[in-house]
């Protein structure tokens, strides 16, 4: 029978797991075992079943309630939702700033609220007495759907505020979103039993609020994170004057308010902030689009007020497109170090995320397929966190009558040879050991940074070597004369010696280095460094059988066979005779230093770069992303530390002070070579 002090310990069930659901959703910071919290929730439904009289709304269990509804009614805001208006730079916030300032008198000081924009589903939520009784969609602002039962699966909004005396009425606006982690599990699962996937974390939520079945918005695990609150309640306490009072508030009701909120004093801050997160926001767990400027003051944004649309204290500052829509021109091939053949597409120049894209990759053919890409198709090319452009699908409605498939060529476009493609891979390569783009790619590898390491041996120079015929191996590097060099164009005496030496120097590196520097298919850095430690000698390692060598840790069957096959190979083993009659070292000093820590991804460890020159494909920050990714450091100025100068167009003073001082310079192009797939 029910007894007072059951009602009493359903309340002390239903406020215990509630603040084990906030500690847990919003605070990442658990006060109990799952198990415990399910034992303690099974009661609670329990005594729920067998008194029905005690259940209410904001009960941990009802947060899943509510058949499958037929569809969603229309209703009427009791707040209308504004949207915002667009800036996409900062002069267009500017514009915005004037619009409204002449309405400001002269020393009224005004500060913002920076706020993240949330690419996710607008929500309008009422609570009454602290109860969530309502959560509506945007709608076109003014009506929206009724959705409280898929509302009310969203863990991060309170069924029933955290105040001890709630107002009459509460009114909370904000966005309800899928974190990236959550949404490629979605469309994982989606791909798996056959249904189409969403094609990104907004369209996902706005797909999963309209969901009939609340148990499939459960699943699908939307979060939420307020940004608007209005208080209606004569003799409330709670009474924000400001944009950044009601996120305070918020966050007390229990409400999850993005923690990268700011307040800003000007509009230099506000652009502080605005560059900030355009640069990190890649890392974010959550899509965002732009910032929402605020005007801080409420008693400023009444006087400001609304226009047709917008109110006209607050704006959206965009971030660039990360895609956008071009022609695509012309697709060549591209041949790699390793004779991999890879489709290369000319676009119509696109400025995106602050730069100029004229280039994407095309990766193989099988990509080219599935995209069924053609050329003259206008496609949508694609430029996220990662430097690199791709480029994501075709529009074909805009598909020319003239559009031509791609068809991958059957000769290497550099040296004639038959193109293969290995049974079971999707790349195409070239063959020929002596093709001059695998020759390049190779002498390339040879100079870079963690092999042989020989400064001012990058592609524009190999490029050189190559085409006039002085190198058609990597041994023909320590026979070149200062003489040869400088007959080549723009190669000074004092480069042309330089590089002699380097090459000279480069004799001293240890085995394992050369050993990397013979760029063995699947034989990296490291590698190099742990088959160099098993096997002292070239000797040793050439003799050794595919068993031997997959006995070593580390080593599988790919890069066993891979080894196994090139010792085997003639002009391989005629190649290693040279380098050792030349004086490499092929075998392990006893006072080789230990190998340092730089892995492959680290090309440019320890050394020092300065920029300079507005380069064509990559940003300031994003070229200096990468440096740092590499291993490197960027200073602002050029002295005898610096290790190269990586000249963009129009080097000024810093590339006159980097011929002065002898330092290497670096073209993008070659920049983006030793950089490629960071
Ligand atoms: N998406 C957001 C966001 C935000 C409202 C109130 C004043 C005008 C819009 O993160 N942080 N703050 C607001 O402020 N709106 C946002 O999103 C809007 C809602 C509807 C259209 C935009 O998505």
């Amino acid at each position: 029978m029910l007894t007072v002090n059951t009602e009493q310990w359903v309340n002390q069930l239903r406020r215990q797991l509630q603040r084990a659901n906030y500690a847990y959703y919003l605070q990442d910071n658990p006060i109990m075992e799952d198990e415990v919290y399910d034992r303690l929730y099974r009661e609670l439904q329990a005594l729920e079943e067998k008194y029905p009289e005690l259940i209410t709304p904001d009960s941990p269990t009802q947060r899943v309630g509510g058949g499958v509804s037929e569809g969603f009614a229309s209703v009427k805001h009791n707040i209308p939702l504004y949207s915002l208006e667009n800036a996409f730079d900062l002069s267009e916030l500017a514009q915005w700033v004037a619009r409204w300032q002449n309405q400001v008198s002269e020393e009224t000081t005004v500060n913002y609220v920076c706020e993240l924009k949330i690419d996710g589903n607008a929500l309008a939520l009422t609570y009454e007495n602290g109860i969530l009784v309502r959560g509506v969609t945007r709608g076109d602002g003014e009506t929206g759907e009724e959705i409280t039962n898929n509302v009310r699966t969203i863990r991060t909004i309170p069924l029933r505020l955290d105040l001890e005396n709630p107002p009459a009425r509460v009114e909370v606006r904000g966005e309800a979103f899928l974190p990236r982690k959550t949404f490629e599990k979605i469309n994982q699962a989606r791909s798996e039993n056959g249904e189409a996937r969403f094609a990104n974390p907004r369209n996902a939520t706005s797909g999963t609020l309209r969901q009939l079945d609340p148990k499939v918005v459960a699943k699908r695990q939307l979060d939420f994170f307020a940004y608007t609150l209005y208080v209606i309640d004569e003799n409330t306490t709670i009474n924000p004057k400001t944009q950044a009072e009601s996120l305070e508030s918020l966050q007390e009701m229990g409400f999850q308010v993005n923690p990268n909120h700011k307040i800003c004093q000007s509009l230099k801050q506000v652009g502080d902030y605005y560059q900030k997160w355009q640069e990190e926001r890649e890392k974010l767990p959550y899509e965002t689009d732009g910032v929402v400027i605020k005007i801080n003051s409420y008693a400023l944004q009444e006087k400001l007020g609304f226009t047709q649309k917008f109110p006209r204290w607050a704006i959206a500052l965009k971030f660039p497109a990360e895609e956008a829509p071009t022609k695509l021109k012309e697709i060549t091939v591209n041949v790699g170090r390793t004779g991999a053949v890879t489709p290369l597409a000319h676009l119509e120049p696109v400025s995106l995320a602050g730069t100029t894209v004229q280039r994407a990759t095309l990766h193989n053919t099988d990509f080219i397929n599935e995209l069924d890409v053609r050329i003259g198709d206008t496609v949508v090319v694609r430029k996220a966190g990662d430097i690199i452009p791709e480029i994501v699908r075709v529009l074909p409605e805009l598909r020319p009558e003239s559009a031509q498939p791609f068809i991958m060529p059957t000769e290497c476009p550099e040296c004639g040879s038959r193109l293969v493609r290995p049974e079971g891979e999707a790349v195409t390569r070239c063959v020929n050991v002596s093709c001059p783009a695998i020759l390049r790619g190779s002498l390339v590898h040879f100079a870079s940074r963690d092999a042989m390491d020989i400064n001012g041996l990058g592609e524009k120079m190999v490029e050189n070597l190559v085409s006039q015929g002085l190198v058609t191996s990597v041994a023909d590097l320590y026979h070149l004369t200062v003489e040869q060099l400088t007959q080549l164009e723009r190669v000074g005496k004092q480069s042309a010696s330089n590089l002699v030496s380097a090459i000279a120097q480069s004799k001293h590196q240890p085995w394992s280095r050369v050993l990397y520097g013979l760029g063995i298919r699947y034989v990296g850095k490291v590698n190099a460094e742990t088959l160099t430690e098993r096997f002292s000698t070239v000797e040793e390692l050439a003799r050794a059988s595919v068993e031997d060598l997959k006995a070593v840790e580390g080593i599988g069957e790919e890069i066993a066979r891979s080894v196994y096959q090139w010792f085997r190979i003639e002009a391989n083993q005629a190649l290693v005779k040279q380098l050792q009659e030349t004086g490499l070292n092929f075998q392990a000093e006893a006072t080789e230093t230990p190998p340092a820590e730089t892995t492959i991804a680290q090309p440019f460890a320890g050394k020092k770069f300065v920029l300079t020159g507005k380069l064509k494909h990559l940003t300031r920050s994003e070229a200096q992303q990468l440096i740092e990714r590499a291993g490197g450091k960027v200073s602002s100025s050029v002295s005898s530390k610096t290790d190269y100068v990586l000249v963009g167009d129009k080097g000024g003073s810093k590339q006159k002070k980097a011929q002065e001082l002898n330092i290497p310079q670096m073209t993008e192009d070659e920049f983006q070579a030793r950089t490629m797939g960071l």
